[in-house]
């Protein structure tokens, strides 16, 4: 074990160092190797985190399970108390959280602040009245009583995403503490720090073990938790091919896995939408975390009879979007949270076009000299485009959509439906008929109808097909993180 970290802080309140967070205390990791999380908006280094191994998550599990017992049978009372001063706090230092997290993901200061954080904020809200409806059942017979009693499961891993990295943290953490289970949570290596500096903020409110923290790289400690014989369950939100690897792993410890991958949802503009209302969400579809969104309306299906008004509105909406630094609260486009991303997206904006694809607006990296040490993208839509291209099949993961004209409902539905995600879609129109059977006919966890992105608390996320498989951010997501035992008492006098 290495020395001491070194926690000097900067005008942020950023230390310049963090540690894995393990059985109650902050310690180096047994490498002693470091990874620097950059400001995406500017290329700077904004402090270094654990590069974790095999060791790391040992100490980590074990220090899960030894928290277990007394952790799982823990009061209602307890739980709950924790998770409302979890948000209380949470409320009361937002802005600072709200800042770490646009530092180092590059996403609007505006953004951190109304939307990611009061959705995090949420997540323990909800779950904190979630702890006393996790209740089992009683069945009477003539001769016998049945009792279901509802149990957590254990050592939970977790593994998260860096494009929400609060949202996904409470997503699952809540759900988890509120059930009664331990976690190992690995955050992505990329973007973190709001997390850690989460647990640094809430440690005293956790008895130690019950939630741990290590950081590092996919293969070296996102492999090691998952294939961890004390690890009980895995949540996973991330990409399909690292799904498959990860469900691989934990299959062969027969454990149960929720995994929330990406998408490639279609938004659906029929003649009788409201235009005006709909370019707003389209073009909120298109900039929100700069597409960074596995929900997002990436494919825009548009009815072509008013192809031309809402292409012209559209086009002019876009080019009116503020981007810059994202610490500035008038800035409505920030930068891709890394430059693998970067890259990524302009990645398929070469191949738009080599594929046909006509150039709406944007379609290259900012042109903006003050933004060039950034990962700055244009907002970028493209028309001409068949469902069968690469462009309208991938997810992007950038400020791109991809305009696709209809005339018939039902060969619009079929093209809707061709994709091998299911996460998500939207459709609007005057007609509530309409609205239901379009709805109803969408093969996706979730449709908005008339507004996209109309996250309510409560209401289950998750995908079909290739977008995954069970679903959060509902109580329903409590069945994941427990188990149900059934009792029966016979109540036969005498020989049985
Ligand atoms: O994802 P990964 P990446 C999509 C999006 C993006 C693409 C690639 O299209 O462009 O995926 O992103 C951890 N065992 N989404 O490469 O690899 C990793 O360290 C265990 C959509 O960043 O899936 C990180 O913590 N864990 C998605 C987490 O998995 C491993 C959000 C996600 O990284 C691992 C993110 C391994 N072998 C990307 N390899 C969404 N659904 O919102 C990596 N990890």
């Amino acid at each position: 074990m290495a020395t001491q970290l070194d926690t000097t802080e900067d005008e942020y309140g950023i230390k310049s160092e963090y540690g894995h967070y393990i059985g109650g205390e902050w310690i180096q990791g047994d490498s002693g190797k470091t990874i620097d999380l950059i400001n995406p908006a500017n290329g700077k280094v904004l402090t270094k985190i654990q590069a974790g191994n095999a060791k790391d998550i040992e100490r980590a599990v074990s220090a899960a399970k030894d928290a277990f017992p007394k952790w799982s049978q823990s009061s209602a009372n307890e739980r709950q108390d924790i998770l409302i001063e979890i948000a209380r706090r949470l409320k009361e230092r937002h802005s600072h959280y709200a800042t770490l997290e646009t530092l180092n993901n590059g996403k609007p200061m505006r953004e951190s602040m109304y939307f990611d954080m009061p959705q995090a904020i949420g997540q323990f809200e909800l779950f904190a009245g979630a702890a006393f409806g996790l209740h089992g059942k009683t069945h009477d017979y003539a001769d016998a009583i049945g009792i279901v009693h509802r149990e957590p499961l254990g050592v939970c891993a977790q593994i998260i995403p860096w494009n929400v990295p609060m949202l996904m943290m409470a997503c699952k953490i809540a759900p988890a503490l509120a059930s009664g289970n331990t976690v190992v949570l690995k955050p992505a290596e990329t973007v973190c720090l709001s997390v850690i500096e989460f647990f640094m903020e809430m440690a005293d409110l956790l008895p130690p073990g019950v939630i741990n923290v290590v950081t590092g790289y996919g293969q070296d400690v996102g492999e090691a938790l998952v294939t961890h014989p004390d690890v009980v369950k895995v949540a996973f939100t991330g990409s399909v091919a690292t799904a498959r690897r990860i469900i691989q792993y934990a299959s062969a410890n027969i454990i149960p896995q929720t995994m929330e991958l990406g998408g490639k949802s279609a938004h659906i503009i029929c003649e009788d939408a409201d235009i005006d209302a709909a370019v707003e969400s389209a073009t909120m579809s298109t900039v929100l975390n700069k597409g960074e969104v596995c929900l997002a309306g990436s494919r825009l299906f548009l009815h072509q009879s008013i192809e031309e008004e809402f292409l012209e509105k559209f086009k002019t909406a876009l080019e009116g979007i503020r981007q810059g630094d994202p610490l500035d609260m008038a800035t409505q486009l920030g930068a891709q949270a890394s430059k693998m991303q970067m890259d990524k997206v302009e990645s398929y904006l070469s191949l738009a076009t080599e594929e046909g694809a006509h150039v709406l607006t944007g379609g290259t990296r900012s042109d903006n000299a003050d933004l060039a040490s950034g990962h700055f993208i244009k907002p970028t839509v493209f028309t001409n485009v068949k469902n069968s291209m690469r462009i309208a099949r991938e997810e992007i993961f950038g400020p791109v959509t991809s305009v696709i004209t209809w005339s018939d409902e039902d060969e619009m539905m079929k093209q809707a439906n061709d994709t091998s995600y299911g996460l998500a879609g939207g459709v609007w129109t005057a007609n509530l008929n309409r609205a239901h059977r379009i709805s109803r006919g969408l093969e996706t966890g979730t449709v908005w109808v008339n507004r996209y992105y109309n996250m309510q608390a409560n209401m289950p996320v998750g995908g079909y097909k290739q977008s995954g498989f069970g679903r959060e951010f509902s109580h329903e997501v409590l069945n994941h993180y427990t188990q149900t035992k059934s009792v029966v008492i016979n109540l036969q006098e005498g020989r049985v």
